[in-house]
């Protein structure tokens, strides 16, 4: 299978996504907060913060999985990205980690469909178009090195037309 049957764009709200692993953009205590962190808690319910308070918090680039509760997907797998200036140059190479991470715990989980918020764009302060880049080359990369994955529905979810259109032009 090919990136383009994988990879899709697509403008909406992630909690809504039916898939089997939806990523959330977390923070380092796994314990909730705002923008699609925020959005995921409610609507999976408070069964997804108890369970997030047994794993210990999670390290900047690095990802951690949880039942997805009253969401329509089986499994989040909650991942923190870089904040824009807080990492010494660092921050293309962890936000790369976040994106090849979640996939890996993605296929841990024999998911074959996964949507991904643009991680570190909100309040972490990523520039979008930087972001974007570095998600969509680092999906290509990880199915290049990986052509018999089981991932075949790969959703890169934006929360806005104009934001969409930033992840397409990667794409093309
Ligand atoms: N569906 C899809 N995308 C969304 C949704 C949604 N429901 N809501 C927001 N976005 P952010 P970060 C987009 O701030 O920058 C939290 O407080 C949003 O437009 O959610 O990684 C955490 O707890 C933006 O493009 O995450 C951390 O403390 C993208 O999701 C911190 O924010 C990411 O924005 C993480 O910051």
């Amino acid at each position: 299978m090919t990136n383009a049957e994988r990879l899709k764009v697509l403008t909406g709200d992630i909690t809504a996504q039916e898939v089997d692993a939806i990523v959330n953009a977390a923070n380092t205590s796994l314990l909730g907060g705002g923008g699609v962190d925020g959005a995921i808690h409610s609507a999976a319910g408070p069964g997804l913060l108890e369970e997030c308070r047994s794993l210990g918090g999670c390290g900047y680039g690095e990802a951690k999985a949880t039942a997805g509760y009253e969401l329509p997907a089986r499994h989040v797998i909650h991942t923190v990205g870089p904040v824009y200036g807080q990492h010494q140059g660092q921050e293309p190479g962890i936000l790369a980690a976040c994106y090849r991470n979640s996939l890996a715990l993605a296929e841990e989980l024999d998911a074959s469909s996964i949507a991904f918020p643009s991680i570190s764009t909100g309040v972490y302060g990523y520039p979008k178009k930087e972001a974007a880049g570095i998600a969509v080359e680092t999906l290509r990369e990880y199915f290049q090195a990986h052509p018999d994955s089981r991932l075949a529905d790969v959703r890169l979810v934006a929360f806005s037309e104009a934001d969409a259109q930033i992840i397409s032009a990667c794409l093309l």
